[in-house]
């Protein structure tokens, strides 16, 4: 246990507050670490499963009102309004406080508080930081334990240092009516109360490493991104390193996964996982964009996952693994979700424990918001320079998202301010990540929408100053959609393994060695300069998908014009400039 001034009187007020029995504080040891799974287990709050065949891991069930991030109960609460901008819920932070702390008072009574010291970012990074978890949650502590570099060491490194985040979870009753998950970004301070779910209570993920970072790093000149990290390597053994952004279920663990196809393997190229969530990003010393995966673990949305899709993402599954929300196979003590295989176990329960049969069941067994919590450690592809502390250099930087039609399959973006632009403009249809609707289109630029932690108009700003920082060693920024559908309905492009022919030539042209056609809104591949070997897909096909139809782009121009109203004057004048050329260009 630590003797740090700042954090032993912050316990303190903790324990006067929520009123504990008992305070554990989480060493990280794996004798703790067992003691605990065994007794979530004696409590039903973990379900131990066939530890033959998934070694070391458990199912837990959250309250079915309780499956997803609450963005419409998420605040941040900045001093001013303002700062927190107008695509954030703001409270005044003075009464946000009260209210948390009234909510949260006594809630501890009769439980143990859990006090969990983590890093973000390998322990004693200069670009990690380090916080505190305070929680009455078990499933909390062993989810921080796989997710975040948890325990001892975390508290050396911090020693004395008063740069650290609070984070204060109480479940209280698990009420929706009184679920807030609220940040105080000029306090370094997260408080989340009554929710058990992964996202609003695994504090270190998107309440710190995006939303309360996002603002340090404005402040601080870095930047702190919903991207995952990957790096491609080719034949002769270089790697090179992408980050990509595409909002909550629209693919980054998959593409940060993934096996390129069969012809690429057999040549010698590779993808290796440095992140599939969260990219921490700063300048080096050679004047690159230089990137760390903050987080130690993946929380992966289960269904869909499998074999073909996704091998290395499953395989990460197979031992140390929390599952959330899937079905439990009564049959083998195994588990299951949609889009596993096609056999559904038909003596099983499925993600609210109730008997569920797939093969007769019209029901979904498990939640389309279920998930996977592996240690990256456990990822067949996981990077050499996972733990590197200084992070890998970033060649290009995609934006994507999930768009039936409009955006073709990629495009790359003029020049670093036109590629702001085209990440400002991202929009994408809504997944089972939030509560609410789902498949709506939805403005959500660089994926950041939920999680940017103050005014989204200074965002922009900080992006063209890191813009100006990194000058022509800045990453090339292109865009990409893997989701267009045909008159049926069906996606178009296959996907998953073979997106790695679109990062093929996305890595051409960082090199220069490809040429590209001109189109209004950027520069688009010629079809033959996508490697379509080995696939059953037609030219024509990908020539229609990389078309820019200039109607639905003029369509579009109107609805970003709308949408950049709400910033009023912190709109950059750089994106108004932009949009100016884009519509000018369309109009030709
Ligand atoms: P979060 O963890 O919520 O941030 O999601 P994510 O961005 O990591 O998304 P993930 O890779 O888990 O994919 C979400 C869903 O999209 C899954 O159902 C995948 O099967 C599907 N998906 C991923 N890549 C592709 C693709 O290339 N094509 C198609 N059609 N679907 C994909
Ligand atoms: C997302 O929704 O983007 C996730 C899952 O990665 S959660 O941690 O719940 O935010
Ligand atoms: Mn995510």
């Amino acid at each position: 246990m630590t003797t740090n001034k700042s954090v032993l009187a912050w316990i303190d007020e903790m324990k006067a507050l929520l009123t504990p029995d008992k305070v554990v504080w989480i060493d990280g040891s794996e004798a703790q670490i067992e003691a605990l799974r065994a007794e979530a287990c004696s409590t039903g709050e973990l379900i131990k499963l066939n530890q033959e065949k998934l070694p070391g891991c458990y199912l837990h069930r959250t309250k079915v009102n309780d499956v997803a991030r609450v963005e419409d109960r998420t605040f941040i609460c900045s001093r001013k309004e303002e700062d927190a901008g107008p695509t954030n819920n703001w409270k005044e932070p003075q009464e946000a406080y009260k209210m948390l702390f009234d909510i949260a008072r006594g809630s501890y009574k009769g439980r143990t508080m859990y006090v969990i010291p983590y890093s973000m970012g390998p322990v004693g990074s200069p670009l990690a930081k380090i916080g505190y978890e305070v929680t009455d949650s078990i499933y909390v502590v062993l989810n921080m334990n796989i997710m975040t570099r948890v325990g001892a060491e975390v508290e050396k490194v911090l020693g004395d240092s008063e740069d650290w985040i609070k984070g204060l979870h109480a479940k209280c009753d698990i009420d929706p009516e009184k679920r807030y998950i609220c940040h105080f970004p000029e306090d370094n301070y997260i408080i989340s109360v009554n929710s058990g779910y992964g996202g609003n209570v695994l504090l270190g993920k998107k309440c710190f490493a995006l939303r309360i970072a996002s603002y340090l790093g404005k402040c601080e000149g870095w930047m702190a991104e919903h991207m995952l990290i990957l790096g491609i390597e080719n034949p002769q053994g270089e790697v090179k390193y992408v980050s990509a952004a595409f909002p909550s279920a629209c693919g980054k663990t998959n593409l940060a996964m993934l096996i390129p196809p069969e012809g690429y393997t057999k040549n010698g190229y590779k993808v290796w996982t440095v992140g599939d969530d969260i990219a921490w990003m700063r300048k080096g010393e050679d004047g690159r964009l230089w990137a760390i995966n903050p987080e130690y673990g993946f929380f992966g949305v289960a269904p869909g996952t499998n074999v073909k899709s996704n091998p290395n993402a499953l395989q990460s599954t197979k031992k140390d693994t929390i599952f959330t929300n899937v079905v439990l196979n009564l049959d083998d003590n195994t588990v299951w979700w949609e889009g596993l295989d096609k056999n559904p176990p038909e003596n099983a329960l499925n993600w609210k424990g109730e008997p569920w049969n797939g093969k007769t069941s019209t029901e979904k067994g498990a939640h389309p918001n279920s998930r996977f919590t592996a240690p990256a450690k456990n990822c067949p592809c996981i990077s050499s320079e996972f733990d590197a502390v200084s992070g890998v250099p970033i060649s290009a930087i995609i934006f994507g998202g999930r768009r039936a039609q409009t955006t073709p399959l990629v495009y790359q973006s003029r020049d670093w301010d036109n590629g702001v632009f085209v990440g400002s403009i991202m929009a994408s249809e809504t997944t089972a990540a939030a509560t609410g609707a789902v498949g709506v289109v939805r403005r959500d630029p660089m994926a950041m929408l939920p999680f940017c932690g103050y005014n989204m108009g200074d965002y922009f700003k900080h992006w063209f100053e890191m813009g100006e920082v990194l000058g022509d060693k800045a990453p090339k920024i292109f865009n990409v959609n893997w989701f267009r559908l045909d008159e049926d309905g069906n996606f178009i492009w296959p996907g998953f393994g073979d997106n790695f022919r679109v990062l093929e030539w996305i890595i051409k042209r960082c090199e220069g060695k490809v040429d590209a056609d001109e189109t209004a809104i950027g520069y688009v591949p010629k079809a033959e300069d996508i490697n379509l070997e080995g696939l059953d897909f037609s030219i024509d096909t990908l020539r229609d998908i990389l078309a820019v139809d200039n109607d639905l782009w003029s369509k579009e121009a109107e609805g970003i014009e709308e949408f950049y109203k709400k910033f009023g004057d912190k709109l950059p004048k750089e994106l108004a400039d932009q949009l100016a050329s884009l519509k000018e260009r369309l109009s030709k």
